[in-house]
């Protein structure tokens, strides 16, 4: 997979070196390529923003160097495609453009943009970048307003470390094991939306602490039941909407007892709201 940021701070993307990511762009399954904004200005101040049309606070990206970085960039990866025997044809690039009034990114936006060959990211810095940037990309391709949540960041690089870095693990052969993501919290299907419960490993005490006597029982049925009970109490505790949308045809009848346990009431359509509060009227 290729990626491309395009950003007015190239160090900010630094992280991109380390860990998982850096080890996928040493071992050559991910081609990270960290772009300066600036390189396409043309101003002895190398000037990216000007005061925003209407007045108000803030500062606004202008959309020629967008444009001529933008342009630039897709234009290297048609004349990469060219050179290479075969020429493997339309390998498109997707635009993500971070920003807090973005769709929210979630693990399933994260399993689909991994499939892509080609991911292209502009994190923007004060209050965006103009409007007419991204209409015009839109035309030509797939362009994906993103926001990694209900907070206010002061540019989308932090949010493109984080999205990469989920996008990343999913590749193929770049988490060691192809088991380990099944069971993600969020993974589609998986453990049918539930949070991951507690995890222990040796010493068997730590400052007094033991460790859940069923989990050194040995017993499979047992440590996958305690297991499962444990993400719904977290899920139920951390969670309660993940509860509320939960597919009834998810849930076993262990499942609906421990719900029950934990204050939960069964509707009539078999989702579960908290007791109280009125469900499947
Ligand atoms: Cl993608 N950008 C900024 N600036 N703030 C955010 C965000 C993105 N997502 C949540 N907050």
């Amino acid at each position: 997979m290729r990626l491309d940021v395009v950003t007015i701070f190239p160090e900010y993307l630094e992280p991109l070196n380390v860990s998982l990511v850096g080890k996928a762009r040493a071992r050559g399954q991910l081609d990270v390529r960290v772009h300066d904004l600036r390189d396409w200005t043309h101003d002895r101040h190398h000037t990216v923003d000007d005061t925003p049309y209407g007045g108000g606070p803030g500062m606004v990206m202008k959309p020629e160097p967008w444009g001529e970085a933008l342009d630039a960039i897709i234009d290297s990866g048609e004349r990469e495609r060219e050179s290479e025997d075969g020429g493997e044809g339309a390998a498109e690039p997707v635009l993500v453009v971070p920003t807090p009034s973005g769709r929210p990114f979630t693990q399933e936006l994260a399993v689909e943009l991994s499939q892509k060959p080609w991911l292209i990211f502009t994190p923007a810095r004060y209050e965006g970048i103009d409007r007419r940037v991204i209409e015009e990309y839109g035309d030509r391709l797939d362009v994906r307003e993103v926001s990694i949540g209900d907070y206010v960041l002061a540019g989308g690089e932090a949010p493109v470390l984080v999205m990469v870095e989920a996008i990343a693990r999913l590749l193929p052969g770049v988490l060691g094991n192809a088991e380990s993501h099944r069971d993600d919290s969020f993974a589609p299907g998986a453990m049918a939306d539930l949070l991951e419960g507690p995890v222990y490993t040796k010493p068997p005490e730590w400052r007094g602490r033991g460790v859940p006597e069923v989990l050194v029982s040995g017993h499979h049925g047992k440590i996958a039941r305690w297991r499962r009970d444990q993400a719904l109490v977290r899920t139920s505790q951390n969670r309660p909407d993940l509860i509320e949308r939960c597919d009834p045809a998810a849930l076993d009848k262990h499942d609906r007892e421990t719900l029950e346990s934990l204050g939960w009431s069964e509707g009539t359509d078999g989702r579960f709201g908290l007791a109280g509060e009125a469900v499947g009227e």
